[in-house]
């Protein structure tokens, strides 16, 4: 069995696919956001999940054109949710570094915008922080081109990487996801509270909209809610779901 091998051939034989995980208010419960996430159904293993398969696609060049077909995926399918009126103001796709710095991005994007029709405001891409630590002015400008097509970006994982403030500063990102690991022991670690509370005035301050990630609980969601950050995304509100699972989802919060 050689997974490199069964990887390459899993576009073409149609095993990928997106599971959708929604970001929620919590005010009201309203769906605002789907983040897109891969999955590959195997013939033989089963649903195998992206940490076991994005590295050996990003090794092999492979997470080019998976890349490609997630975004075109994942805008069409936008666009059947806004065609029955259950569209969240946006769907989020994945990019990695290896994605991020490959030239043909630019060119994927104003493609899946052109055949898709998908309003380009309702698309949004999650970059990380890794994306800082190679050449940043060439970061900048990627980041100035995409922006430039009305797509909107999340920096997501945001705290774990090399979260350099000058180069936020510099950075035209529109939402500031906090990584999970810090709202895990929210309620009882008061470090993982005070760097939750200074993310978000941060966020704040530099007019960037903010997001938590991996909200499992009330206590969570109430502490977020009362310091200013409201929206989430977390098995409190759902697990990542097969896109019927989550178009019932999004049928059900209308
Ligand atoms: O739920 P989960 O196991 O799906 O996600 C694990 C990791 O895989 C996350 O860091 C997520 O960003 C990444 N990931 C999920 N889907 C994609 C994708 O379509 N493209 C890329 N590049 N990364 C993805
Ligand atoms: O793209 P990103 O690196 O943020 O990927 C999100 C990852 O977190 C995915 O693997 C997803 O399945 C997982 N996840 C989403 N919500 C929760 C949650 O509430 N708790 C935990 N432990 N993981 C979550
Ligand atoms: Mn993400
Ligand atoms: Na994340």
């Amino acid at each position: 069995m050689n997974l490199e091998n069964d990887l390459r051939h899993a576009l073409n034989r149609e095993e990928l696919e997106l599971h959708y995980q929604p970001k929620v208010s919590g005010h009201d419960g309203s769906v605002v956001g789907a983040e897109a996430l891969i999955r590959w159904r195997h013939p033989r293993l089963g649903l195998v999940g992206p940490g076991d398969f994005i590295p050996l696609a990003e090794e092999s060049g492979l997470i080019i054109p998976m890349g490609r077909w997630t975004l075109v995926t994942a805008c069409k399918q936008y666009m059947l949710w806004q065609a029955e009126g259950i569209a969240p103001d946006s769907v989020s796709v994945n990019v990695s570094m290896r994605q991020f710095t490959d030239t043909s991005l630019l060119e994927s994007v104003r493609d899946v915008l052109e055949t898709t029709g998908i309003p380009p405001g309702c698309l949004d891409l999650e970059i990380t922080e890794s994306v800082m630590t190679g050449n940043v002015e060439r970061a900048v400008s990627i980041l100035n081109g995409l922006k430039s097509l009305g797509v909107t970006l999340s920096m997501d994982d945001f705290g774990t990487g090399y979260s350099s403030l000058n180069y936020l500063k510099t950075f035209p990102i529109d939402t500031l996801k906090i990584d999970q690991t810090f709202v895990r022991d929210l309620s009882h670690d008061t470090k993982d509270a005070a760097i939750v509370t200074t993310i978000v005035t941060l966020a704040r301050n530099l007019g960037f909209n903010v997001i938590a990630e991996g909200v499992e609980s009330h206590d969570q969601l109430a502490f977020l809610i009362g310091s200013d950050c409201p929206l989430f995304q977390g098995y409190l509100a759902s697990r990542p779901l097969p896109v019927d699972a989550f178009t019932e989802f999004l049928r059900s919060r209308l």
